[in-house]
């Protein structure tokens, strides 16, 4: 006599339908959705600032501030590319995390200890860690970039749209290029015109398609990225920048989405109607400021590709990690833009 068992086709229905609840919680618990599956970014929670004044709650100073960033991350990126531009190198130096699959979050490639006041002698060794220790009952995400304020043992941000501001004008008498303006007054409202496209369409727009939980979320932001990237392709055959000649805070922002797309956001992300070397002035464009001085040493290809498909289980749970496209490459051809 046969011993009665489950009929297959009921087994693997029960199987789909508890990796399909497994999956939704563990998507959640990466990434934050409505009611319609639609992923929703959680705010920033500390937004103080730095200034030159040296009165000011945070008053600039070489060495007071650190920036702690993570190479993948497209948002620390932004502070990395200002940075490196204003060339404040060595008045914020940089600590790097890694992303843990084990501990679910950032992690310190050394133990951070480097603290003063009370909190000496602690030791972290991760963002975590970190965040509760410096903001004991902080219950927010443990984002990066965060700029710490080294002598208060404080956050003083963990926003990378306003971290960008504060290292372009707040510490001018510390960088090695403070003639140079990536927020100028005279441009300050056609830049803020560019942010508020390229935000949700594009910089967070690639993160709404990948973490989309119904096929509906999915397919409205698809729309909404590739239009915003259609018509940016048509004003840069005109422009060399977003502004026109001169590089801005806009710039830096589409920057750091465009440079991580083909390697790992068309992939893992589904972001695949087209690819930035699909148009011709956007990859130009791309191409143009990864050339720039400086700014290739702030890319981490390599870091990009482990960290998305390695690191964001849901998505990949195998983990493997595909082998091209060869950006950094193609990154160094031409870009043909300088006549523009
Ligand atoms: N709005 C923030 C977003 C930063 C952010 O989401 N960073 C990601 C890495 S790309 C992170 O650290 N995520 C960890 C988490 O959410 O637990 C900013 O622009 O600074």
């Amino acid at each position: 006599m046969p011993k009665s068992t489950l009929p297959p086709n009921l087994i693997i229905k029960l199987g789909r339908w508890g990796w399909e609840q497994v999956w939704h919680v563990m998507m959640s618990q990466m990434a934050p959705r409505g009611k319609d599956g639609a992923y929703i970014r959680p705010e920033s929670a500390f937004r103080d600032s730095v200034s030159a004044d040296s009165e000011a709650k945070y008053p600039a100073a070489a060495g007071r501030y650190r920036l702690f960033v993570g190479m993948s991350c497209p948002w620390a990126h932004r502070a990395l590319v200002v940075r490196s531009l204003k060339g404040l190198e060595s008045a914020i130096p940089i600590t790097v995390v890694s992303p843990s699959p084990e501990a679910g979050g950032w992690i310190f490639d050394e133990p951070f200890a480097d603290f003063k006041g009370p909190a000496a002698g602690t030791t972290c060794l991760s963002l975590a860690q970190f965040y509760r220790q410096a903001h004991p009952g902080y219950g927010g995400r443990n984002t990066v970039p965060v700029l710490w304020d080294g002598e208060g043992n404080g956050i003083v941000n963990n926003e990378s749209s306003e971290i960008i501001v504060i290292l372009n004008e707040a510490f001018n008498e510390f960088a090695a290029h403070p003639e140079l303006d990536l927020y100028p007054e005279a441009l300050r409202a056609e830049i803020e015109q560019w942010n508020a496209k390229i935000y949700p369409a594009i910089n967070n727009g690639v993160y709404r398609c990948g973490f989309a939980q119904t096929q509906a979320a999915y397919d409205a932001v698809i729309e909404e990225l590739f239009g915003a990237l259609d018509a940016i392709d048509g004003v840069l055959a005109q422009r060399r920048y977003l502004c026109g000649g001169q590089l801005t805070l806009a710039d830096v922002r589409l920057f750091t989405t465009l440079v991580r797309f083909d390697v790992a956001y068309h992939g893992i992300f589904r972001c695949d109607r087209r690819r930035i070397a699909d148009y011709p002035n956007l990859s130009g464009y791309l191409r143009d400021i990864y050339q720039l001085p400086g700014i290739a040493a702030t890319c981490d290809i390599p870091a990009v590709k482990r960290d998305y498909y390695g690191n964001l289980f849901p998505l990949n749970p195998g983990g493997l990690i595909p082998a091209g496209p060869d950006i950094e490459r193609l990154l160094m051809q031409p870009s043909d833009r300088q006549p523009l």
